[in-house]
């Protein structure tokens, strides 16, 4: 098949890195005049570095360009960072975080038209057409999960079944029913339900190619599990509420990172200290600029995640750079002991061990007498508690030594019943850190 037939907008996916330096500069200059003249919190944030509007020319200029940060976001909460009237303003998304105040972003309709377009040429990425039918388990809300699969299945034509979370019985009594051939949700969601699926000895009732799931971080290993399961082909789509929904990155079918839609969202990956930037194929904090939003539009909105860039032109034929797979975010990565640790490097290690020991797992960080602990929890299947108790020590004394070997610090694995870790059927919570550490 021709590669281009796989995009829904050749001429921005594959256009020259010239040409698109050039409309990405031109974007910049508009929006920072935007930002200037109606963002009190931006105007005075460039007049206190004696920066003028006019001082922003090209694309490479907007290394001189003020950082945002989420608490920037809360100190403007709800409306602060608003850049047009509130007529102008069609819907509120947001996310409610763990703690505090919610994040809210408020979308015109031209950024509504943008997140559809954006998110309608990630699933044209992954084969789809208006003749597939997507099943939507992301949430529908606040969160822009739901609601931005469902713009995105309308932009490229094909039917979406609006399920949202939950129910699990229903959700696989809908899918088999309608026909679904693509499933939206969280990657922890989509396991779980294929093992429901699995267990209800469904699998070959279904007419599910496709799975295009994100929202958190999981990893290569999470992903051919998903794919063994249900015989499906999964991909990795990113996107945060500030900047817009799903829709801003996905990997396309040679799944070797994800192409960022760079003609509307500018991406630099930077030092998370000095704020340089990193080459390519180096970890660091990935940044954005919006190039198109008018409703809440952003200057270097520091992400916190951690990721790497390519620059090189694609097997697919896009010109997009690519980001790497999540390993987590500067706030996820727990120091236990002095040693960096994210949760993806504990899901690397779990699923590939496999056999008895399942991929829900739950990390729990302590301090006792002074001294960090981590314990992970872990599932196994039934029958190992069946097994003499032997066995059972000796499969917690496995996993611990890969995982230290892996870490770097000695772990306690607590091997439980299937069922026992709480399931998710949004973002899964990964790690519980019992520290309180300001
Ligand atoms: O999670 C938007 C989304 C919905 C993306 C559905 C993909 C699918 P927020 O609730 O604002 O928005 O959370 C954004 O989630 O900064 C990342 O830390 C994380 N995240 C999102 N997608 C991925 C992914 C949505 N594919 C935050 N891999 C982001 C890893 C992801 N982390």
């Amino acid at each position: 098949m021709d590669t281009k037939d796989l995009m829904l907008d050749p001429k921005h996916e594959s256009m020259s890195r010239d040409e698109m330096a050039v409309l990405q500069g031109q974007k910049l200059v508009k929006t920072v005049k935007r930002c200037y003249d109606n963002v009190p919190f931006y105007h005075d944030k460039m007049k206190d570095m004696g920066l003028e509007p006019g001082d922003i020319r090209n694309i490479e200029d907007i290394r001189k360009l003020p950082f945002t940060t989420k608490e920037d976001l809360r100190n403007n909460y709800p409306f602060g960072l608003c850049a047009v009237p509130r007529s102008e303003i069609v819907r509120l998304q947001g996310t409610s975080g763990t703690t505090g105040k919610l994040t809210i972003v408020p979308y015109t309709q031209h950024d509504v038209d943008v997140w559809a377009e954006s998110a309608g040429r990630c699933l044209t990425m992954a084969g789809l057409t208006k003749e597939d039918i997507i099943h939507v388990c992301y949430g529908y809300g606040l969160f822009t999960g739901g609601l931005g699969a469902d713009f995105a299945a309308n932009r490229i034509g094909a039917t979406v079944v609006p399920m949202s979370a939950g129910n699990t019985a229903r959700q696989i009594m809908c899918m088999e029913d309608f026909g679904a051939t693509a499933l939206a949700c969280t990657p922890s969601y989509a396991l779980y339900l294929a093992e429901s699926i699995a267990e209800a000895g469904k699998v070959d009732a279904m007419k599910l190619k496709v799975g295009i799931h994100g929202a958190e971080p999981w990893t290569e290993e999470m992903r051919r599990k998903i794919e063994e399961i249900l015989h499906i082909e999964c991909f990795d789509i990113y996107g945060l509420c500030e900047i817009t929904g799903p829709g801003v990155a996905m990997d396309c079918r040679y799944h070797n990172g994800l192409h960022i839609n760079h003609d509307f969202f500018y991406p630099e990956v930077l030092d998370p200290v000095t704020y340089e930037p990193m080459e390519d194929g180096e970890l660091g904090e990935l940044v954005f600029t919006t190039l198109e939003k008018e409703g809440m539009p952003l200057l270097r909105y520091r992400t916190k995640d951690l990721t790497s860039i390519d620059h090189s032109t694609c097997a697919c034929g896009r010109t997009t750079p690519r980001i790497s797979k999540f390993k987590g975010r500067t706030d996820d990565m727990k120091v236990i002991r002095g040693v960096n640790v994210f949760p993806t490097q504990v899901e690397t290690i779990l699923l590939s061990i496999g056999g008895n020991i399942s991929n829900h797992y739950q990390m729990i960080v302590d301090r006792v007498n002074n001294s960090d602990t981590l314990t992970v929890m872990v599932e196994v299947n039934d029958n190992v508690f069946s097994d003499e108790m032997g066995k059972l020590d000796g499969l917690k004394r496995s996993v611990e030594a890969k995982l230290k070997q892996a870490l770097g610090i000695s772990v306690d694995v607590k091997l439980v019943e299937p069922k026992t870790i709480q399931r998710s059927e949004g973002k899964a919570k990964r790690v519980i850190d019992k520290r309180n550490l300001v």
